[in-house]
């Protein structure tokens, strides 16, 4: 990764970081116990992937930087409110997100439900109350966009099926719709959106873009299966080994470690290959995606 790549990753979890804080409701501010757990599970942590992604996206069609900071923040939010109710006792049962206790665990079960519910419609409040496009039409879009991502048809479409695979034997085609889902259909929406902020891209280049987004969302979960297996505890900053623990099917389970390594690299190459015709200003992206391949946690 090159000094560049990550002075401009660091602006942007920087930048990202004060918006959120700037968003989400003041710990003084009743109900105090609700939002202190919204702002313990959404600040001060994580890689901020899909805010990347979405400022990555929108410095390839040139948008305005303050539209693709709300876009990637509301995405993030999803992505937060995902991650507080899936380490639920119901769901994935987990005490440690992000190096510091779950949310459940630092507050209490009910207070990590409403964290989630409020971080999601927060989301919202934020993709609908300014202009994020020229067009009112594609705004609309963006907001339907994020909505299918997150809801059955999506993220929590994808978790379900998750829930549902736990001690049974995926084929290849099955863990792939179970992830296009679970982890793809957030990461192409954080693209997606920050294009989205500007009206550069025709329908087939939003395809090809979207196209892109798949790769990745996929390469994000090959790569997050092999660090499961092969990180510790200490340096993803989340309970490693969890998967073969609760024999869950991952590409590691089911290729192995060699092979799942070749498939993100296939996926990476594929990636690759879709914004070839975007050229220099794809440049942001192509390091978000060796970003995602390489990362340690
Ligand atoms: C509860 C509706 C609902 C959905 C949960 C995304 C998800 C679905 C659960 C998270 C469980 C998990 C570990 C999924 C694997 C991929 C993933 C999303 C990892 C966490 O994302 P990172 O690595 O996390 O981007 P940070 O903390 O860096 O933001």
């Amino acid at each position: 990764m090159t000094a560049d790549f990550q002075n401009w990753a660091s602006d942007c979890q920087a930048h990202i970081e004060v918006f959120l804080a700037s968003r989400l409701p003041a710990i003084d501010c009743i109900p105090i116990r609700l939002h202190k757990a919204m702002r313990y599970s959404v600040l001060g942590g994580g890689k901020r992937v899909r805010p990347l992604l979405a400022f990555a996206a929108g410095e390839l069609v040139q948008a305005d930087k303050a539209r693709v900071t709300i876009a990637a923040a509301a995405v993030e939010l999803i992505h937060v409110y995902s991650l507080v109710h899936d380490d639920l006792p119901c769901m994935d049962n987990d005490v440690l997100r992000r190096g510091k206790p779950t949310c459940h665990v630092e507050f209490d079960e009910a207070t990590a439900l409403l964290t989630g519910d409020s971080l999601q419609t927060l989301a919202f409040e934020l993709l609908a109350e300014k202009k994020l496009s020229d067009t009112p039409e594609i705004q609309l879009e963006m907001i339907a966009q994020l909505a299918r991502a997150s809801g059955s048809r999506g993220m929590a479409g994808g978790q379900a099926f998750d829930l549902d695979s736990v001690g049974k034997t995926l084929s290849l085609p099955e863990l792939e719709f179970m992830h296009i889902h679970k982890t793809g259909a957030l990461i192409r929406a954080a693209v997606m959106l920050g294009a989205r902020c500007s009206n550069h891209l025709n329908e087939a280049q939003l395809k090809q873009l979207d196209h892109f987004a798949k790769c990745i969302g996929l390469a994000f979960q090959v790569v997050d299966d092999l660090l499961d297996a092969e990180a510790t505890t200490a340096t993803l900053g989340k309970t490693a080994g969890k998967d073969a623990e609760n024999n869950k099917p991952t590409y590691v389970s089911i290729l192995g470690i060699n092979q799942a390594r070749e498939l993100a690299q296939k996926l990476q190459h594929d990636a690759y290959q879709a914004l070839d015709h975007f050229g220099d200003n794809a440049l942001r992206l192509c390091q978000v995606t060796d970003f995602i391949i390489q990362r340690k946690f």
